[in-house]
């Protein structure tokens, strides 16, 4: 597997020719319960298990707070080193996010690498990216993650030996300097690069945006079901598995609604509880596709352990990224194998909708919903339009709804719910905007 970093870091990074396994830590706070913490270790697990690992154990602590030296407490240090001895572990992965410090400590007393949930979520994502952008956003939040923790003389350990998750985020550096050097260049470059990659990717938006047609996107945790629904109702061809994170780079469709106006929609990468934000910095330009929308489509997996929570920090991202304001519609998801949840959720919240993407139950009432959704938040216009320009009549109606169409002495007026975009364009001919 040939990862972006690499070449940043000049190593060569072997095959991964066995999963991984991995020891699981999680510790509760105060203000949180031992329920939370197990969820968010079978949270963890899966990400690990998408990553290409297996768990090999969990260890659980109760703290006031963190321990400076090691996150948890010396005993259950020492707890957790006898029992990555006892089942054969070769990293162990907090749930909690560790200072360098922290893990350069754990590191040494455990004699394997320690990593936390950032640096898995960061490691799955180097996996999946695969156009220019994605990679240069991964490889950026990579090394910025990567740059405090470079340091002198730690050996390298079994698993950086084999590859796999721990070989890409733990120590071994002995060139530190020389290192850092390098990797501060490398990130001076990618944000140079990725600065032009955004700027192709606003005049393409601006000449999307000429066209006229309202911007959908598709948000949601990931695994939630989003490219299944692009898929279904455009069939899109995007990739569906059932893994989080499958999906890193957006994929835009035309889709008619049912009164026959066209939308643009976007399906685009899943997001995840305490997604590492470094990472949301890093994918700003991906996760434009949202702020800039006109509409959210908000899908959420009725099947998921925790829909509601799914709920909320998906709308924590949307509010990193400034998309808060941006009009949504709850769409509640997988209805096929949990309709007793999608039906309890749509009657919570006033205006969702239940489907099952995988059957295609429910899209239809969702496509007339999106479509009324969509009129309200567009406005009707009165344009005069001469005999003439059947040019700009064919473009009213392939852009927008026609509400009313008068034959005046001067020429056709019409009444159109039209994008602003479109008014824009043909503001010429409009007589009066509502
Ligand atoms: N039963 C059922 N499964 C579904 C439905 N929609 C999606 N799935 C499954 O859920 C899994 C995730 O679907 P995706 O469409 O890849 O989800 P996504 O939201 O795009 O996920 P990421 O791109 O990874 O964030 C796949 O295994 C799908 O087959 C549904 O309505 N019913
Ligand atoms: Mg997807």
């Amino acid at each position: 597997m040939n990862t972006p970093y690499n070449e940043a870091l000049g190593a060569t990074l072997i095959e991964r020719t066995k999963r991984e396994r991995i020891v699981l830590v999680g510790v509760t706070l105060p203000g949180h319960n031992d329920d939370d913490t197990e969820a968010g270790l079978d949270e963890l697990a899966l990400l690990i298990d998408t990553a290409g690992a297996d768990e090999a154990g969990r260890v659980v602590q109760r703290r006031d707070s963190p321990d400076h030296t090691w996150y948890v407490g010396k005993g259950k240090a020492e707890e957790l080193r006898d029992l990555c001895l006892a089942v054969d572990a070769d990293t162990v992965v907090f749930d909690n996010e560790l200072s360098p410090g922290q893990q350069y400590n754990l590191e040494k007393l455990l004699g394997r690498t320690a990593l936390d949930r950032t640096a898995v979520i960061l490691d799955i994502f180097a996996q999946n990216a695969h156009t220019l952008e994605g990679k240069a956003q991964v490889e950026l939040a990579l090394l910025r993650y990567r740059l405090p923790r470079l340091r002198r003389g730690a050996k390298a350990n079994l698993s950086q030996q084999r590859g796999g998750v721990g070989s890409r985020f733990g120590g071994g550096e002995t060139k530190l300097e020389v290192d850092r050097r390098r990797i501060m260049r490398r990130i001076t470059k990618l944000e140079g690069d990725l600065r032009e990659l955004q700027h192709t990717r606003h005049l393409q938006r601006k000449s999307r945006s000429r066209s006229g047609l309202a911007a959908v996107t598709i948000v949601g945790y990931t695994n939630a079901g989003k490219s299944t629904l692009l898929n279904k109702l455009t069939q899109a061809g995007v990739l569906v598995e059932d893994r989080l994170f499958a999906t890193l780079d957006p994929t835009t469709r035309r889709l008619s609604l049912p009164g026959g106006e066209p939308v643009l929609l976007t399906d685009t990468v899943g997001f995840v509880r305490r997604l590492p934000h470094g990472l949301v910095e890093a994918f700003k330009s991906t996760l434009e596709v949202a702020s800039s929308a006109d509409f959210l489509v908000h899908v959420v997996d009725c099947a998921a352990p925790d829909p509601d929570g799914q709920i909320q920090a998906v709308r924590t991202v949307l509010s990193e990224i400034d998309a808060l304001s941006v009009p949504d519609l709850l769409v509640f998801n997988k209805a096929d194998i949990a309709p007793d949840v999608a039906a309890e959720f749509v009657a919570r919240h006033q205006g969702s909708v239940a489907v099952s993407a995988h059957t295609g139950e429910g899209l239809d009432v969702f496509l007339r919903v999106l479509g009324d959704r969509l009129r309200a938040i567009t406005a009707v216009v009165e344009l005069l339009v001469p005999y003439d320009r059947g040019d700009v009549l064919a473009a009213v109606h392939r852009e927008g709804e026609v509400v009313s169409t008068f034959h005046d002495t001067d020429g056709v007026r019409v009444r159109a719910r039209l994008a602003d975009a479109s008014a824009g364009r043909l503001a010429e001919f409009v007589v009066h905007s509502a």
